[in-house]
């Protein structure tokens, strides 16, 4: 039986209980031996000199909080060159990307780890380059541990706004017509992350093309 597939907006799929708890498990071992590794986490200083309220990995390219490109080294925290985006994350995203509908073909994952106070504000991603922006090509994003209380508008910070629960296993795709809305998360729903992932708050991977 496929995984259900709920239309937000569209080109805005919500893909709840995609992921298997083993493939779930995999993904996170993964994103936690890199993060503990020598070019693992750090806390992005944005443009403004506040500090970012989740924990980030760039794997493939390196976002630059400071100044909002892409680059293949950390120049904004150590300069270590960013560690490889892993075949078997890309894989994921294309699976999801496809169950949405939709085709993309990663360059970069940014992976952030929220813990209990962890949040996002309002954003919109549109950092890739502009071919990829105008094909809508999508953000393909990938929820595990605690559940999220993912907020999606619209093209502008005003717009109406509805609040997605993402939980551990979740995917969710915004492509199209959808692919630059205002997105953001309000917090975690503590506690709530399967107990066998052994993982205390969230992680999210976004996955993009047109880093590079
Ligand atoms: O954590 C999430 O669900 C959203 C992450 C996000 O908006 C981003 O990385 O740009």
């Amino acid at each position: 039986m496929s995984a259900p597939c709920l239309e937000v907006y569209p080109g805005a799929v919500h893909l709840p209980g995609f992921l298997s708890l083993d493939e779930q498990r995999v993904l996170v071992e993964h994103c936690q031996d890199i993060g503990n590794g020598p070019t693992g986490w750090y806390v992005p200083t944005v443009r403004g000199g506040g500090k970012m309220r989740v924990r980030m990995l760039c794997l493939g390219r390196h976002w630059n909080a400071r100044t909002y490109r892409y680059e293949a080294s950390r120049r904004d925290h150590d300069g270590r060159p960013a560690p490889p985006l892993p075949p078997q994350f890309s894989a994921v995203a294309v699976r999801m990307a496809e169950a949405a509908g939709m085709r993309l073909t990663p360059d970069v994952c940014i992976v952030n780890y929220y813990d209990a106070a962890g949040k996002m504000g309002l954003h919109q991603d549109k950092d890739e380059r502009p071919d990829t922006l105008a094909l809508g090509v999508p953000i393909v994003s990938v929820s595990l541990g605690d559940t999220a209380k993912f907020i999606i508008g619209g093209l502008t910070r005003k717009d109406a706004k509805a609040m997605v629960p993402l939980a551990s296993g979740d995917g969710f795709v915004f492509g199209g017509l959808s692919r630059l809305r205002y997105h953001g998360v309000a917090g975690l729903l503590p506690r709530t992350a399967p107990r066998e992932l052994h993982l205390d708050g969230r992680l999210n991977l976004t996955f993009r093309q047109g880093a590079a």
